[in-house]
């Protein structure tokens, strides 16, 4: 079956899932053929170079025209963009992929569940780190007992783009535009992560935020982000969301769990570590390790470390041979596959909106926490 795709967005993830469409049928040749058919944006000559660069057909500079033209929607643009077109494409009947977290605010994630579940088509939410065969492998460990009863998860995203004040200004410094900071762009991968690994749903959270430098540079022509240079003797923008973020959590089944995420964590670029306690083992994953996982099984003689790249490891026989290792692009490549096999054949898809929601609220209730000083239902 071929599914032509449309997609809103092109830069950062716009190249990769671009890049999972291009090595599918080398690597996945069961996947449905995806036609890269219609790239989306604003800026037209960027776009049609963006489109030439990653393999679409045409360019479209409204995402009206798009949404019922295809049989695939990517919602890939900045956290305020995702509902209005995503909402369109749901009422059209077109599956959707949206990049995470699901919207800006409460009440537009909320609209957009409501959508799915009207529509009945796969609308996925691009945790992609639910992908890792590490993290996959982890999860079989849980549901298969090997830890026993679980009592803590502890998750950090740290990274260190935002240290110098002098780093411009991006739309992920905008409350309007993003919603939050680092909580909704980093703490809800770490939110999804310890929710799908232990199966379970956060009741409660107490949460702290902090913005540490309140103006930055306006950016320049590449719109700031992790990898824009410093910026001087320029008008500056206000900053409207978070830095840092941390939050306790207690768990319906009665785990406790601690979060943390920051782009101030000096030295620390893209480290993701969760780590789950339980009554017969441990594990601990870090994202910069992403190819091992360490696991205690149990017994007294400590950690052991072990390579997630043997063949009957989750998605590893697609690839290379044992201790060939895989890399953060190819969690998209599975995320692709998983979504798009699902679309094809009209089956079920996890993580979707609602577990995009479920992230949500908790992202939701750990800002009313710090609003409020105390402890928050979800
Ligand atoms: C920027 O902080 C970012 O690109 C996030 O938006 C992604 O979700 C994360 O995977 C890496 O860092």
């Amino acid at each position: 079956m071929t599914l032509s795709v449309g997609m809103l967005g092109y830069r950062f993830m716009g190249r990769a899932h671009s890049n999972a469409f291009a090595r599918l049928p080398m690597f996945f040749p069961d996947a449905p053929e995806v036609e890269r058919d219609v790239l989306v944006g604003r800026d037209e000559a960027a776009l049609r170079e963006a489109a030439d660069r990653l393999g679409f057909a045409r360019t479209a500079t409204d995402w009206r025209e798009v949404v019922d033209d295809v049989d695939v929607f990517y919602n890939l643009g900045p956290n305020h963009v995702h509902a209005e077109p995503t909402v369109s494409a749901l009422e059209a009947g077109t599956p959707v992929l949206c990049e995470k977290p699901l919207a800006a605010t409460l009440d537009d994630a909320e609209r957009m569940a409501a959508a799915a579940e009207r529509a009945g088509v796969p609308a996925a939410i691009a945790f992609n780190y639910r992908y890792i065969p590490a993290i996959q492998y982890a999860k079989r460990l849980i549901d298969d007992g090997i830890l026993g009863e679980i009592h803590h998860v502890r998750a950090n995203y740290l990274q260190d783009w935002l240290v110098d004040p002098q780093s411009p200004w991006s739309w992920r410094n905008s409350e309007e535009l993003a919603g939050s900071g680092a909580l909704g762009d980093l703490g809800a991968h770490s939110v999804d992560l310890a929710q799908f690994l232990l199966g379970d749903r956060i009741e409660r959270v107490s949460g702290h935020l902090r913005t540490f430098v309140d103006e930055r540079p306006a950016p320049g022509a590449d719109g700031g982000g992790l990898d824009a240079e410093s910026r001087d003797d320029v008008e500056t923008r206000p900053v409207t969301v978070d830095d840092a973020y941390s939050a306790q959590a207690a768990f319906e089944g009665g785990a406790m769990g601690t979060f943390e995420a920051s782009r101030f964590a000096n030295g620390r670029k893209n480290a993701h570590t969760i780590e789950v306690n339980g009554s017969a083992g441990s594990l601990r994953f870090d994202l910069e390790r992403l190819n091992e996982l360490e696991v205690l099984r149990g017994d007294d003689r400590g950690f052991e470390t072990v390579l997630v790249t043997d063949p009957d490891d989750p998605y590893i026989d697609h690839w290379w041979p044992p201790g060939h290792t895989v890399g953060w692009e190819h969690t998209f490549v599975h995320e692709d596959y998983e979504f798009l096999t699902a679309v094809a054949e009209g089956s079920e898809y996890h993580p979707d909106f609602q577990d995009g929601l479920a992230v949500q609220r908790v992202l939701d209730a750990v800002e009313r926490s710090d609003e409020t000083g105390s402890w928050i239902d979800v």
